[in-house]
């Protein structure tokens, strides 16, 4: 390992780079948003900063989604990304540097990395098989059958002759290197992790592939592509130039290598805080000098992920209430490195209190009055009071505490103290009114009122927003031309946030025209982002699931079974050449229902309509069977393990006479998930399957021709 650099005056942080099979949502806005809060906040004082995000493309997951979209990885890639740097565009993201790993830079980066690698004596050939995750791209102990320990989701048994990184040899140099750099990783709780991780024993790991070839070829044996993960490590070193001769690459690498700050979400920490310094050790590149991990956004009490299917996009934030509004929301509201609820309640009650009332209402009001009162300029404070004198004060009071919070990562109190501050100005000036004049006051007394108080608030107002800018770029902008002083982002090219001193707004300044910041949030507000959501989960299910659903339709079984008679549930209107809704009986029903399935169910009758309200009841989700067994002396009923993606769970099937047992295993199925539990031959169930019942024949099981993220919701 080289000497540790001198920390210079420069500062190179980066994101995770996203897999390309999922869109972009809440999640990889929160980690991309508080990088981008960093970026400003270092380029405005000062600091050369380098912002890195990019895409993850490669791997047998990728490869897999591609074809089950019918496109090549590459198309596939193309269009996923375009969305990831398009969201970052649309939300004023201010990245330096966005990095795909399917670009040749990032390919000769990672190929150079191997082969020092194994110059070194750290790679060698051998034999795996074992289990594999596809969709964590991991490895995992065990026998066939075992669950990633990560995702919970079904391994692959994998046999074939791979390279190794001699992992192993890194446990006591890591450990050593956790010790001798106690601010390598953070928060606490990964830190503690990642330790007991390596001191329970690192085992050589395998950083070839041959089942697939969407990757990068090892050089000099192309029939293996490289792991991934190794692979995407990487790009934090490629993207500055890592691999290439040429001097303007070779002066990026040696300013800004090693990374400052990783910015990661906590269930990737083992890769960064264990492979990756390992592997640049190993490279003899020297490890970076810090990584953090953000927590989960939940969302409906479970992680936001594309697999669980609860997920909220950042455009529909941004559409209703602004870019600005999400990235004061998702700072504040969340500790950072804690897991945090996002809700539209929340949101909007945030908005409304602190960015509408709070924050935007006041710059209007001092920016009217100023313009009201002082044809649109600045007059002087002239001489202070106690009041104006306990302002200042409690101004620097919140300079001095918002930066080493802010900087400590802790987003939460630095804008808490700051917020403080918008409230101190509201009272102040609610204090002082000076758009009354009490009866008795001279004109010349009211008007010196008028000058001192303006002009203190709207110094107060200037470093509010200065040092809000990071965290509320798009609204800083305004406010900073409502007060005279031009374009803030020339403001932060000139460092101004290390010049804060009380003062800065000088008497004669010409304010620019009132402009509204944050418009208050009506009750609809929610209303209008829920029904974006509802409408891109829609179109979502119905390029999943719509054919499969067109050819067979599905209805929940025991709405049929248990009430015949009576209008089935219909996920779609019912045709008349197919015949409706039988199925799968659940297990309360099952025992009647199995014995004489495929009861059709009456046509619905117009009467008997259900409103959507109705229909929303029924929770349906994507569900994978994980096993599938007879239930002894019980000649009908299956018992089923399903993965829901965000839960595992048990349920009882009468299916047993029309289903092999293990032909069922991986199936993907639609399963009626808010069932209320039922015991059925001592066995607990919990949920349905639904399934199309065949004019008197078996029932036949809802299936999806695309690929469908395990939890997706049908609605
Ligand atoms: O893991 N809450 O990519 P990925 C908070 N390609 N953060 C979330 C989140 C949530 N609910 N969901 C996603 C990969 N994130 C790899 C990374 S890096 C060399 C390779 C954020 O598309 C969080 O930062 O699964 C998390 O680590 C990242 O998105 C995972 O993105």
């Amino acid at each position: 390992m080289t000497e540790q650099a001198p920390t210079a005056n420069r500062y190179y942080l980066t994101t995770p780079i996203y897999y390309v099979n999922a869109r972009p949502h809440l999640g990889h806005a929160y980690s991309t948003i508080v990088c981008d809060a960093i970026a400003r906040r270092k380029r405005a004082l000062g600091v050369e900063t380098r912002f890195l995000t990019g895409t993850d493309e490669h791997g047998q997951k990728i490869e897999r989604s591609a074809k089950l979209a019918g496109c090549t990885p590459r198309e596939f890639a193309d269009t996923i990304a375009g969305e990831f740097r398009g969201l970052w565009d649309r939300l004023g993201i201010s990245y330096d540097d966005f990095i795909r790993t399917t670009e040749e830079r990032h390919k000769r980066g990672v190929q150079h990395l191997f082969a020092k690698l194994r110059e070194r004596g750290f790679i060698y050939k051998g034999r795996y098989t074992g289990q594999y995750c596809v969709s964590c791209e991991a490895y995992v102990d065990g026998p066939p059958g075992t669950l990633c320990p990560d995702c919970g989701r079904p391994t692959e048994t994998v046999s074939e002759e791979n390279y190794y990184f001699k992992l192993s040899a890194f446990e006591r140099r890591l450990l050593e290197f956790y010790e001798e750099n106690p601010e390598f990783m953070g928060p606490e709780s990964t830190r503690r992790e990642v330790i007991s991780f390596v001191r329970g024993g690192l085992r050589d790991l395998s950083v070839s592939r041959t089942s697939f070839s969407w990757g990068i070829p090892v050089p000099g044996d192309e029939k293996h592509v490289i792991y991934v993960w190794l692979d995407a490590l990487a790009n934090y070193i490629t993207a500055l130039g890592y691999g290439s001769d040429k001097p303007e690459d070779k002066a990026r690498f040696a300013k800004f290598w090693p990374a400052d700050m990783h910015l990661i979400g906590k269930e990737i920490s083992r890769f960064h805080c264990v492979y990756w310094p390992a592997f640049l050790m190993a490279a003899g590149v020297e490890p970076p000098r810090s990584v953090r991990a953000n927590g989960w956004l939940l969302f409906d009490q479970g992680k936001m992920s594309k697999s669980r299917g609860n997920i909220v996009r950042a455009e529909t934030v941004d559409e209703v209430l602004g870019a600005d509004a999400l990235r004061y929301f998702l700072l504040r509201e969340i500790p950072f490195g804690q897991d945090g609820n996002f809700s539209f309640d929340a949101l909007v009650q945030r908005y409304n209190g602190d960015l509408a009332n709070g924050y935007g209402n006041l710059v209007s009001r001092v920016v009217n009055m100023v313009h009201k009162y002082f044809g649109g300029v600045l007059p002087e404070a002239g001489a202070a009071t106690e009041a104006e004198t306990a302002l200042r004060a409690h101004a620097e009071a919140a300079i001095a505490a918002f930066g080493p919070a802010f900087d400590a990562l802790n987003f939460s109190d630095a804008l808490k103290a700051l917020w403080g501050l918008v409230a101190a100005t509201d009272i102040y000036l609610t204090a002082n009114a000076p758009w009354k004049k009490p009866a008795g006051r001279a004109d010349a007394d009211h008007e010196a009122l008028q000058a001192r108080v303006l002009a203190t608030a709207a110094e107060s107002i200037r470093i509010i927003t200065a040092l809000a800018y990071p965290i509320l770029p798009d609204a800083a902008a305004k406010v900073w031309r409502q007060l005279g002083l031009g374009e803030i982002s020339e403001a932060a090219r000139q460092a101004f946030l290390t010049n804060l001193a009380w003062g800065g707004l000088k008497a004669g300044t010409r304010f620019g025209e009132p402009a509204p910041l944050f418009p208050r949030a009506e009750k609809d507000a929610i209303e209008r982002m829920q029904n974006l959501e509802d409408a891109n989960n829609r179109s979502a299910v119905e390029a999943a699931g719509g054919q499969a659903q067109n050819e067979t339709k599905a209805a929940p079984a025991e709405v049929a079974a248990a009430a015949p008679a009576k209008a089935p549930v219909p996920l779609a209107p019912p045709a008349p050449s197919v015949a409706t809704a039988a199925a799968v009986p659940a297990p309360a029903a099952a025992a009647p229902a199995a014995a004489a399935p495929a009861t059709p169910a009456a046509q619905p009758e117009a009467a008997q309509h259900i409103t959507i309200d109705d229909f929303a009841k029924v929770e349906l989700r994507v569900a994978q069977v994980l096993v599938a067994e007879r239930v002894p002396k019980a000649d009908k009923l299956l018992r089923l393990e399903v993965d829901l993606g965000y839960e595992k769970r048990q349920i009882l099937a009468g299916i047993a006479q029309y289903y092999e047992p293990e032909k069922l295993i991986g199936r993907k199925i639609v399963v009626v998930a808010n069932l209320a539990p039922r015991k059925m031959r001592g066995l607990e169930s919990n949920g349905m399957l639904l399934a199309a019942s065949l004019e008197g024949g078996a029932p036949v099981l809802t299936g999806f021709l695309e690929d469908v993220p395990l939890g997706a919701r049908l609605k």
